[in-house]
């Protein structure tokens, strides 16, 4: 325990101050088709466009090669023709795509334009003893988005950053400059225009927002600088396309979006098929239980313990019968132990990380003395990648990785030592140049393994470490929080900035891991979480067990609620998560993303939009059940009780210990389905598609697949184009059942419609029943419901059949 003498107020820390220098003056540049070089006294700066809209800017000291291999986070592309070079006489101007960047040739600083005109920074490269740094300017209203997975709040202003993957037992704290994730990227926003800026650098970055009030610095350690200068001018122009660099989330599978019980640990399958049971017998939808590290046989990965697991394939198929799967987790650390397969085979195999006097690194985790596979190798992605056999022969199709910071306990840096050697497919370079992208590398291999194994099913891979670009391999969730009023808060701002920096997949451990929960926590927790993507109600050993029943029956009842009503509402997020497959767009959104002009949301960091339609503001503070909600330009409709709002306007809502405050904007369209206990298909026969009238935009595309196949990729989808139109008391619904590469796809819809503002009198070409119960008898029909007001179509729509109904008042 540390007490304030750690303070030590009369040992003033002899700060060493570090001299900055220019990287200029300006020497001369050379250019080819694909790339520009300015050259200059201290370091070369190489230019390649990426995209239009996308300007690489490597800088190098070490002179002659600024050609910087790019990391592992990116995909790869070919540098596209077509650089134009002025010079003037205190300038070089350099034209490239929709970009120009402005050189000052005496500091060699540069600043960046669009050819609309749109300025996106300007920056200046320095360098000291010890770093290299980047300092760029921040405009004074400017917000600064992105960073990945920090704590605090949804603008990084003011914040100071180490990028440097850790596993910290208490992570969750305002000054907490690493955590278990390193994006760095830089979303800087102000009202007319907004643009990124993404560091490829793997090993310690520090992004600085602290020091300087109208700039910030990021400094590497390595004396390269690989910039992506990524234009906008709209928050999403940004997002989107951060994600042709690195990549989009494959389309997981469905069960992955159904609720999800974890603990640490699950001791014996017993206890795993009593779970699952009682979520049955209880009637709470859920999809997949966690198995913990005491599964394993003395914590070796790819074992099952025989004491408390002694018939795996038993469990699992009593499993399958009740409709869950398993997710068991898998830690990098292989234990040192002879006759263990992994370990002989992997060193036999030269398969794991060494020191640069050749010899195996160990370190300590869970398992003892432990080694490490060199991810950076192909050929060792491919071997660990196989040895998911294990998992999969018991019908396993779903991988937690953890520790894969990687966390050692014995070390003095908590890590694998920096001066490991990586092999790097033959460019080796060490554990300090590639610390941040170890993880990225181990869930590679763990999802194309299991992508082979599969055999035509998706994997779902959920990570706890990442790099730039995990998204494509992995969900990621935001470590070990704990059971604290302020961590409902923080998981909101942190699900956020996750999904802006490219990681849509996400979520927190819902109840919060350490500490103990309340009953009170866990219903407003499970409320809100149940509209993050990564949906898992998670706990730590000796902690007071948090799964939904265990508080009383009222909190129960309203885990219940809310688990169904994700349920139910799995064709809009399966859409959303779709949508993001296409777009790289996250599926939690700040109100930012959808509102850029509106300055009311730029620090808005206790509520989010669910897609574009559903607006959510959690309760996290105990015993209130009052809060203030922003509610964006536009109408927008009390989910519970369909009060009208004007937006543009903070509102008070009153939300007793069942209700999370929930909006839904006006002309939203939001398909649901039956209530299932766990995910089946995402080929939806019923559905029950919300219509909320009075607003703008109405258009909606619904995505279905079987849930499961990668068939999807083959074209095995659909999509039902739905859209409205207003128009005096002319109400308009169109839908398209397009695509059809689903063979069977006769649906059989309901549409309600909430608010017309008028009184149906016809609906054409449909007749009107005088019941509700005569609609459930017949296969189309309207009726409207004077006391709700909701005016009730029924329909079917077969495959590539479209159909239009017209509502007159
Ligand atoms: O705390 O595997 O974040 O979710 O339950 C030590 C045990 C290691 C950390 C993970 C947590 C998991 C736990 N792990």
């Amino acid at each position: 325990m540390q007490t304030s003498e750690k303070i030590h107020p009369d040992q003033l820390e002899s700060e060493s101050i570090s001299i900055y220098r220019d990287i200029g003056p300006y020497k001369g540049y050379e250019y080819g088709e694909k790339y520009v070089t300015v050259s200059c006294e201290h370091a070369n700066l190489t230019l390649k466009l990426v995209t239009p809209d996308i300007v690489r800017v490597s800088c190098s000291l070490d002179g002659e090669n600024a050609q910087l291999e790019p990391s592992k986070a990116l995909l790869p592309y070919d540098p596209l023709e077509g650089w134009n070079v002025i010079e003037w006489e205190n300038e070089l101007e350099i034209n490239g795509g929709n970009v120009a960047l402005f050189v000052d040739k005496a500091a060699l600083s540069f600043r960046v334009k669009t050819a609309q005109g749109k300025l996106c920074g300007s920056y200046t490269l320095s360098f000291s003893d010890a770093a290299l740094r980047c300092q760029g300017t921040m405009d004074d209203e400017a917000m600064i988005y992105g960073l990945g997975e920090t704590t605090g709040y949804l603008n990084k202003r003011g914040e100071r950053y180490t990028m440097w993957n850790s596993d910290v037992f208490d992570p969750h704290v305002p000054d907490m400059e690493s955590l278990y994730q390193s994006i760095p990227l830089l979303i800087h926003h102000t009202p007319d225009n907004t643009f990124g800026l993404f560091i490829d650098n793997p090993g310690k970055t520090v992004i600085d927002l602290r020091e300087a009030v109208d700039s910030y610095f990021v400094e590497t350690v390595n004396g390269e600088m690989d910039l992506y200068l990524i234009t906008g001018p709209e928050i999403k122009d940004v997002v989107a396309n951060y994600s042709i660099l690195t990549g989009k989330m494959p389309l997981p599978p469905l069960w992955s979006l159904g609720y999800q019980q974890s603990r640490f640990s699950y001791m014996n399958q017993e206890e795993v098929i009593q779970l699952a049971q009682n979520f049955r017998s209880k009637g709470i939808p859920c999809d997949v239980i966690y198995l913990d590290i005491h599964y394993m046989n003395d914590y070796k990965v790819f074992t099952f313990d025989k004491d408390r697991f002694p018939d795996p394939a038993g469990m699992m198929s009593e499993l399958k019968k009740l409709g869950f799967r398993i997710v068991p987790i898998v830690d990098p650390g292989v234990k040192v132990q002879d006759g263990y397969e992994v370990y002989e085979q992997g060193l036999e195999m030269g398969r794991f990380c060494r020191t640069p006097d050749g010899k195996e690194y160990v370190g300590d985790v869970w398992p003892g003395p432990s080694v490490f596979p060199d991810f950076t190798d192909e050929g060792t992605r491919e071997w660990w990648g196989a040895l998911h056999q294990f998992y999969v022969d018991y019908g396993i199709s779903g991988i937690w990785n953890d520790m894969n910071e990687p966390s050692v306990f014995n070390s003095p840096t908590k890590t694998m030592d920096a001066n490991v050697i990586h092999r790097n497919d033959g460019h080796p370079k060490t554990h300090g140049e590639m610390h941040n992208i170890y993880s990225l590398l181990m869930s590679q291999a763990t999802y194309e393994g299991m992508e082979k194994l599969l055999q035509g099913e998706r994997p779902f891979v959920v990570t706890r470490a990442g790099y730039a670009g995990v998204q494509r391999y992995a969900a990621v969730w935001t470590g070990d929080n704990r059971s604290y009023w302020e961590h409902i808060r923080l998981s909101i701002s942190m699900g956020l900035n996750l999904g802006l920096s490219g990681v849509a997949f996400c979520g927190s451990d819902i109840g919060g891991f350490m500490h103990h929960a309340s009953g009170e926590l866990l219903a407003r927790w499970t409320q809100l979480g149940v509209f993050t993507p990564f949906c898992r109600n998670h706990s730590a050993i000796d902690t007071r067990n948090q799964e939904p029943w265990t508080f009383d029956a009222e909190v129960e009842e309203i885990c219940r609620k809310y688990i169904e009503l994700r349920y139910r509402m799995l064709p809009y997020l399966y859409s959303l998560f779709y949508d993001s497959t296409c777009t790289g767009l996250p599926i939690m959104r700040p109100l930012v993303l959808e509102y850029p002009k509106d300055a009311n949301t730029y620090q808005l960091s206790d509520q989010f939009l669910l897609g574009k339609d559903l607006l959510v503001a959690p309760i996290y503070e105990p015993g209130k059940q009052h809060r203030v909600v922003y509610l964006p330009e536009g109408i927008w409709f009390d989910y519970w009780t369909g009060t009208r709002y004007e937006g543009g306007t903070h509102i008070i809502t009153h939300a007793p210990l069942d209700i999370l405050p929930l909006f839904v904007r006006a002309g939203a369209i939001l398909p649901q389905t039956q209530l299932m206990q766990h995910t089946g298909q995402a080929n939806w026969q019923e559905l029950d598609i919300h219509l909320y009238a009075q607003g703008a935009d109405h258009a909606f595309a619904l995505y279905e697949d079987d849930g499961i196949s990668d068939q999807n990729l083959q074209g095995a989808c659909n999509l039902i184009q739905i859209s409205t139109e207003e128009k005096d008391k002319r109400f308009a619904i169109h839908a398209a059942n397009k695509v059809c590469g689903l063979q069977q796809n006769d649906k059989s819809i309901l549409f309600t419609v909430h608010h017309l503002s008028f009184i149906p009198k016809s609906v054409s070409p449909i007749s009107e029943v005088h019941e509700m119960k005569h609609l459930e008898e017949r296969s189309s029909g309207w009726y409207y419901d004077k006391q709700d007001d909701h005016l009730y179509i029924k329909t079917q729509l077969a495959n590539l059949q479209e159909v239009e109904f017209i509502v007159k008042g």
